[in-house]
């Protein structure tokens, strides 16, 4: 614990206890408050000297009313920097645990009080804006599984502490069958003095969607709102957002994501001409673009209005409860993760209604680089409920997707009530969406060739990454896995070989190919896939060579060698 953080243990004042508990409840403030001042017993007995320090931080934030110390661990969304040499063995230990549960750094977590305060980063338009004098109230629903403590609650409190109360009608928790010890009785405990705040716990481990199905159907406000179980509400997130439903209950809003650091908890914010949409490739993965021209011209360039976007990332948004029960909620046939994003982008779209971002409203969320949790075993959950997805919403445009998996779809379960649902509601075609939202994306459908493209000399393939952060790296030769995956490519009328927006690329110089993002310039990113089956690059008159050992693609002098053939489906354009 740091020293400046000692510095701030309120002195235990037993005498007056209940009395300040009680005044800190009339005065609308929080348990904290009281244990701060030593108010329950139960809590002060068994709190070790390290809580006290966090107790002591805990006390809530006000505007009118001083911090308890402005240089606390993360304070204004500052980072906590930690020197894990200087732990002792055993706090190095819980600090190691603590990365390993969570997959983000709970030992920082810990130190930072849960009501810590955030700067207020909304563009300065915003708060000029007027919103509706009636607006909606609103459920906010938060699911989670096997979530830190400190974390979880100061997402809880970050939501009471910034909404004002007449908005906020409930806080529902929804436990996914959760077995940290802290998330049980203590639980119970803790959000049993909450305002507002329940608790609903599931019998078994029903995966974030029909977890958030749960927590809607319990929860009676006009608006329900979802959040991942850590976030940090800032100040201002909720009327914008209840301001764009209560204009047009069809509106589906998403508020800004802001990171919140994994490894150190500083809040990155993004200013509005920053914020991009949501997209998505062919692999139906959700990823991020830049926000078009049309669209920032559609509203005059001013950067902190609603805009519209083609898909949400999917753990925080906004919708009137009537209209997610007009759209049939989530699939509660989609297990654990992912997918629903997407789902719900499109059938928001397809089924008369809006998607748009908010730029005024600003939420942190915690973005890990790993999965903490345990999934189902067995079963590919992602693949399961993307197949369900393509079947249901995509038309013929699901083959493009099913070609990303070689087709092999496995048992996907019966969609035919998800059909129905979509007749009955007469939602346009997918291919409407595709024109009409989402006309940047680009459509295998031209290509001239596509799938694995295999040396004829060897069983290799050429194969690479092109998430958006794995690109600049070398294009490399790999065993044929026939699996698609990284190993399915297209030739696009410009000549380009690429998967979504990554391109193969050759600069010249040293032998390599690397994947860039697609630049449409055909220059270095054009090749031609020749009738003898070599695979020519006009821009240095060089052709695409397998290395005698089959361990690297190389850039050489044509040939015509076995070792620069390459199998490729030629497909007839349109
Ligand atoms: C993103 C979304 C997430 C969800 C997911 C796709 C954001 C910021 N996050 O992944 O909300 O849309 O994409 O499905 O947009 N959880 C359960 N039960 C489970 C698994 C997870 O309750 O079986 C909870 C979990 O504790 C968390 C939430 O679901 O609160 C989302 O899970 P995540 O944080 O692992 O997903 P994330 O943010 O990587
Ligand atoms: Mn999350």
């Amino acid at each position: 614990v740091p020293v400046e953080a000692e510095k701030n243990i309120v002195p235990f004042q037993k005498d007056n206890d209940n009395q300040i508990l009680k005044d800190a409840m009339e005065n609308g403030e929080r348990k904290e408050t009281a244990i701060k001042y030593g108010a329950d017993e139960k809590y002060e007995t068994e709190m070790k000297a390290e809580d006290k320090v966090k107790a002591a931080l805990m006390a809530p934030v006000h505007p009118d009313k001083p911090l308890i110390d402005p240089n606390a661990p993360g304070e204004m969304g500052k980072p906590v920097i930690i020197d894990v040499n200087k732990l002792s063995p055993e706090e190095r230990k819980k600090y190691d645990e603590g990365m390993m549960k969570n997959a983000f750094n709970q030992y920082a977590s810990d130190m930072i009080s849960l009501h810590r305060s955030l700067p207020d980063i909304r563009d300065p338009e915003c708060k000029q804006i007027e919103y509706l004098k009636d607006l909606p109230d609103t459920s906010v629903i938060i699911i989670f599984h096997n979530e830190a403590w400190s974390v979880l609650l100061r997402t809880v409190h970050s939501v009471l502490d910034r909404s004002p109360t007449q908005l906020l009608k409930e806080i529902i928790l929804v436990d996914d069958f959760s077995d940290f010890d802290h998330l049980k009785q203590p639980l119970d405990e803790y959000v049993a003095r909450l305002p507002k705040v329940s608790l609903v716990r599931l019998k078994e481990r029903s995966g974030l969607i029909r977890a958030r199905i749960a927590g809607f159907d319990v929860s009676t406000g006009e608006v329900a709102i979802f959040l991942d179980s850590h976030c940090e509400a800032t100040e201002g997130w909720l009327e914008p957002l209840l301001d764009r439903i209560g204009r047009n209950y069809t509106n589906v809003v998403v508020p800004v994501i802001d990171v919140i650091s994994d490894e150190n908890f500083q809040i990155q914010y993004s200013a509005a001409k920053h914020v991009q949409a949501g997209g998505f490739e062919w692999n139906l993965i959700f990823n991020w673009h830049y926000v078009p021209e049309n669209e920032r011209k559609r509203r005059n360039y001013l950067d902190y209005t609603p805009f519209r976007t083609p898909t949400m990332a999917g753990g925080l948004f906004a919708i009137s409860r009537k209209f997610f029960e007009k759209l049939g909620k989530y699939d509660p046939g989609f297990d654990i993760w992912g997918g629903e994003n997407l789902e719900l982008s499109f059938k928001t779209w397809m089924c008369g209604g809006t998607l748009e971002t908010v730029p005024c409203s600003h939420v942190g969320h915690i973005f890990r680089k790993r999965s903490p949790y345990k999934w189902r075993g067995g079963v590919n959950v992602v693949k399961r409920n993307t197949v369900r997805l393509a079947e249901v919403w995509l038309d013929e445009f699901k083959e493009y997707y099913y070609d990303r998996i070689s087709h092999n779809l496995g048992d996907y379960g019966d969609v035919s009530d998800r059909k129905a649902l979509r007749d009955n509601l007469q939602c346009k075609s997918f291919r409407w969406y595709l024109n009409n939202v989402y006309p940047e994306l680009f459509i295998p459908s031209d290509s001239m060739a596509s799938g694995e493209i295999r040396n004829k000399a060897k069983p290799m393939c050429a194969d690479g990454n092109v998430e958006a952060n794995q690109l600049n790296k070398p294009l490399i030769s790999y065993p044929c896995h026939n699996d698609g995956g990284n190993q399915y490519w297209l030739l696009s009328t410009e000549n380009e070989i690429r998967r979504d927006s990554g391109c193969w690329d050759y600069v010249g110089g040293s032998a390599e190919i690397k994947l860039f993002g697609c630049h449409g310039q055909r220059g270095n990113q054009e090749w031609i896939y020749r009738d003898d089956e070599t695979i020519y690059h006009p821009g240095s008159r060089r052709c695409v060579e397998l290395s005698w050992d089959g361990k690297n693609i190389m850039m050489k002098e044509c040939s015509n060698h076995v070792l620069q053939k390459w199998l490729w489906k030629r497909v007839s354009a349109k």
